[in-house]
């Protein structure tokens, strides 16, 4: 690989349920699924194990539950799968700055030219593979190749715990004998419109006449015939623009009481606003999305003079949106969210000012609250208003994290 790009794609293996694992020996060799516990919840992720009963991420809690009775099912532990992941690329930002991550346990690392400094690429990918399971406990699937695509390809081959490498020379044998369906941006309608075609493999489409599949699918066509080839050329782009931060929780039952609404308003101003503080980021515009038992869906949004990372700010705007979607007494709610967007980097992030003012003291008291969340966990401090709420008994609601 010395004269080509030098392109690491790191996976780690059922990051969710993994971490659960390692936290809790008892778990392990166990179906552990992680996910939404309500009525209405969603399989973040399973283990191995659970894999085997055909549990998989994006499924159905009820399906779940009938394909493995006997899991065990935990539910999303967002703030600590967080912390696990800036370790993870702590590890990568010690080989390279240009790290770009894809979510939150993925990311492409540009290794080209660092062999002067830690040997050749495959040294690098075994080594960080080993620091990440030194300092996490946790295993990583590495692809290696001069390409993106390639790369992201190579780490799902051998997971979990795997190091595949793809070489232009090895397209042939490796790549050409995968379904359509791996390939990068083909969802399952592309790949059932392409199996009509008749190319049910990536191999398939890469023999294919452009022009046909262009009349067929369009400009998908050229990107599909470019990655069949092993032909990617776009860079590894290490800061990856977020162009929104929010959540959103369905509930188990509909709900009506707008007491209870503004609750969950509360909760949710207050992990996003943490979320923007840990990203550094300030949001210009707030909107909130409301769905009701119909399934109906409406937005509303604000934009405010000055950028925020405020909860209280946050929630403040949201519970007057709120207001302004005038909710009748028998309107059932099934789905409140917020999110924020317009997003700059926050003051004196980018670079220090002489002539900036100085963080408020509200901005210390709240970095002071992330921190001890940090330490201690959710729980440890918090709004009065939320207190019942988090010793109440088990949430009835299911968060989507980002
Ligand atoms: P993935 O990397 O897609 O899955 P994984 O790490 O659990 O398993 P694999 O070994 O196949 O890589 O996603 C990373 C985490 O993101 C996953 O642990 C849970 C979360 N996630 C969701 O919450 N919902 C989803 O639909 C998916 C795909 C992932
Ligand atoms: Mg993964």
């Amino acid at each position: 690989m010395a004269s080509r790009n030098c392109i690491l794609h790191v996976d780690m293996d059922a990051f969710f349920a993994a971490v659960e694992q390692r936290d809790n020996p008892s778990l392990q060799g166990k179906p552990v699924i992680i996910g939404g516990l309500g009525a209405r919840g969603v399989v973040s992720t399973a283990s191995y194990e659970a894999r085997s009963f055909g549990v998989h991420s994006a499924m159905p809690m009820s399906e779940a539950k009938r394909r493995c009775p006997k899991g065990i099912y935990l539910p999303v532990n967002g703030q600590k799968y967080r912390s696990v992941s800036r370790q993870v690329f702590a590890i990568f930002h010690r080989y390279t700055p240009l790290v770009e991550g894809l979510s939150i346990d993925e990311a492409f690392l540009d290794v080209t030219g660092c062999e002067t400094l830690f040997g050749p690429a495959e040294t690098i990918a075994l080594q960080i593979k080993n620091e990440i399971r030194q300092e996490t406990g946790l295993t990583a699937s590495v692809g290696l190749s001069y390409c993106k695509f390639l790369a992201k390809l190579a780490s799902d081959l051998n997971k979990p715990d795997g190091f595949t490498i793809i070489r232009e020379e090895d397209i042939q044998n490796l790549v050409h004998p995968l379904p359509i369906s791996k390939l990068w941006g083909v969802g399952e309608k592309a790949a059932a419109q392409l199996n009509r075609l008749g190319i049910r493999t990536i191999g398939d489409a890469a023999a294919m006449d452009l022009a046909k599949m262009r009349r067929t699918i369009g400009h998908l066509a050229d990107h599909i015939f470019q990655l069949s080839q092993g032909i990617d050329p776009r860079p590894v782009e290490p800061y990856h623009e977020r162009k929104s931060i929010g959540q959103e929780v369905t509930f188990s039952e509909d709900v009506t009481d707008i007491e209870f609404l503004h609750t969950s308003l509360l909760e949710q101003a207050e992990t996003v606003a943490r979320e923007l503080r840990q990203s550094h980021m300030e949001a210009k515009t707030i909107t909130l999305k409301l769905r009701y038992a119909s399934f109906q869906t409406t937005t509303k949004s604000h934009t405010w003079t000055e950028p925020t990372q405020s909860g209280s700010k946050i929630y403040q705007a949201a519970k007057q949106l709120l207001q302004k979607c005038g909710l009748r007494p028998t309107d059932r709610i099934r789905l409140i969210g917020i999110s924020t967007s317009s997003l700059i980097a926050e003051r004196g992030h980018v670079q220090a000012n002489l002539f900036d003012q100085a963080p408020d003291k509200n901005h210390h008291l709240q970095e002071t609250v992330d921190r001890l969340k940090d330490k201690f966990g959710e729980t440890v401090i918090t709004r009065a208003r939320l207190v019942k709420k988090h010793f109440a008994d088990a949430p009835s609601e299911r968060r989507n994290e980002e």
